[in-house]
């Protein structure tokens, strides 16, 4: 696998792969709205609004493989969720079906299954419990890919992202933290190994606090090497700065739940 596009190129994440992934993907196409300030002279950009169709397929026209990171990253109305991450996604999958591109790696991300209780430990077969219109439309990218997949071949690795960084932020963070290295490992499973077709996978690095069953990405051999809990004295201190949130400190999202919500906490969903 040489020839691959990552979407949502400018942003925080995208910015860090560009780094890591060249490399490993010596033929990396970078693809954003607009270019990254830094774009270097050796880097291929091809600029793409996901609600564009035509202009998604000739961003994705030649690739093998996809990481798809493009759309909104944060709870936002719905018509922006609508136009940049549902539309958007449709978009990115259906040109990957015309332009004959093999393999798709999806940013999905932990808010499509905000909504469960810390208390509980998941894996990824459970029925998606979004926290915001942006972890709704993440829950649509992983059922996207799976029709993709089933009915057309492509093959398709979803990761719930917890949140990427240097270091776990916070005390919810120690229990969803994923290094850019161990990002680095997920993707490569979901560009390269032979036996992946469809799959959803955490993408949290070794945390002993953690919330959610990875043993699907470890039977195809992940092998994080990043551990929130070496960070643990730094976070907890960041934690202590924090108010309370009654809502958000109850659920796996945080306070991607307690935006808007009217809901009853003495009566979990469950
Ligand atoms: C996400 O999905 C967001 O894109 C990111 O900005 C963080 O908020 C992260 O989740 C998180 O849950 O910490």
């Amino acid at each position: 696998m040489k020839r691959v596009l990552l979407t949502g190129a400018a942003g925080n994440i995208g910015g860090r792969l560009r780094r890591l992934l060249p490399p490993i993907y010596p033929e990396l196409r970078l693809s954003d709205l607009k270019p990254p300030a830094d774009l270097r002279n050796d880097e291929e950009f091809v600029a793409a609004e996901l609600g564009d169709l035509a202009a998604v397929e000739k961003a994705v026209a030649g690739v093998e493989g996809i990481i798809h990171l493009g759309g909104h990253a944060v709870e936002g109305s719905w018509e922006t969720i609508l136009n940049a991450n549902i539309i958007g996604c449709r978009n990115l999958f259906e040109a990957a079906r015309r332009q004959s591109v093999a393999r798709v790696v999806f940013a999905s991300s932990n808010h499509a299954v905000g909504f469960y209780p810390r208390v509980e430990r998941i894996g990824s077969a459970v029925t998606v419990r979004p926290d915001t219109r942006y972890g709704l439309s993440k829950a649509f990218g992983e059922a996207l890919g799976a029709l993709y997949a089933d009915k057309y071949g492509l093959r398709v690795l979803c990761l719930r992202i917890g949140n990427l960084g240097d270091k776990p932020l916070d005390q919810r963070r120690l229990s969803i933290w994923l290094s850019p290295d161990d990002l680095v490992q997920l993707i490569r499973i979901g560009l390269e190994h032979p036996d992946l077709e469809y799959e959803i996978f955490y993408g949290a690095s070794l945390n002993e606090r953690a919330w959610w069953d990875n043993s699907r990405a470890y039977a195809y051999g992940y092998r994080p090497a990043g551990r929130a809990e070496a960070f643990r004295d730094q976070a907890m201190a960041e934690q202590a700065k924090l108010a309370p949130d009654p809502v958000g400190d109850f659920y796996q999202g945080g306070s991607f739940c307690a935006e808007e919500f009217a809901g009853d906490l003495r009566k979990p969903w469950r």
